[in-house]
């Protein structure tokens, strides 16, 4: 494992506010959490915890097709009749325009609904990881920043959620050395920001071990 700096805290200015961030670096890509609002990430793209039907929703959804405007749901609507008639499978990932955000492209991706954890909850939202860092990887993109994806509507609890995102991130990351500058997770609050540093601490000191 070529992981330069084991974990690193660093706390930013940012328009008065202090933004705390955390990081670790496997080989050239940094690994980073961070506290904040995904529309206003200036990445080349941000996922969106979407639903089958990717003609919006709540939560991130909402915000998303809020803060991005029409272009972004006119092109989900496409791919919908184009390709996906029946809806977008659970685990499965598609990309579109950033529309009016600061992001280039939005993925969109579709995790699994929390049903109490034997109906492999955990092996569709690593698949909604790794299918959208797919994307990302095939269209050439070098920054991607994540939600939490199915931890708020969908009801998948945060610690196992965390596990999940972060080890399926990771591994990406070392299976495509070259693919990435930079993944982000942006938790919305505090409370999941400390929950996934728990998840990454642990996972990084196995990175060590
Ligand atoms: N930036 C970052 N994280 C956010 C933001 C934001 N602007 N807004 C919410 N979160 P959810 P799910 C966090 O419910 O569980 C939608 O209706 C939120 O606090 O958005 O995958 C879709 O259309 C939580 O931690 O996604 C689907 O029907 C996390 O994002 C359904 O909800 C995910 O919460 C998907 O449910």
């Amino acid at each position: 494992m070529n992981a330069k700096s084991a974990f690193s805290v660093q706390t930013l200015e940012c328009f008065h506010l202090e933004v705390r961030i955390f990081v670790i670096e496997i080989g050239n890509t940094k690994l980073e959490l961070r506290q904040g609002d995904i529309t206003r990430q200036s990445v080349d793209a941000i996922v969106n915890a979407a639903n089958s039907s990717l003609t919006g929703g709540g939560g991130v959804d909402g915000a998303i097709h809020r803060a991005g405007g029409p272009l972004i749901l006119a092109e989900c609507r496409r791919i919908r009749k184009e390709r996906y008639p029946e809806g977008l499978p659970t685990g499965q990932a598609v990309i579109t325009t950033g529309g009016n955000l600061p992001a280039k492209h939005v993925i969109h991706t579709v995790g699994p609904v929390w049903h109490g954890g034997g109906a492999h909850e955990a092996e569709l939202l690593a698949d909604a990881y790794r299918n959208s860092l797919q994307l990302a990887l095939d269209a050439g993109l070098r920054t991607v920043a994540f939600p939490s994806i199915s931890t708020g509507a969908y009801g998948y609890p945060v610690q196992q959620a965390a596990h999940v995102a972060l080890s399926t991130i990771i591994s990406f990351i070392r299976a495509h050395p070259q693919a990435f500058d930079e993944v982000r997770m942006v938790l919305f609050g505090d409370y999941d920001l400390a929950i996934y540093m728990g998840a990454m601490q642990a996972l990084s000191a196995q990175l060590h071990e």
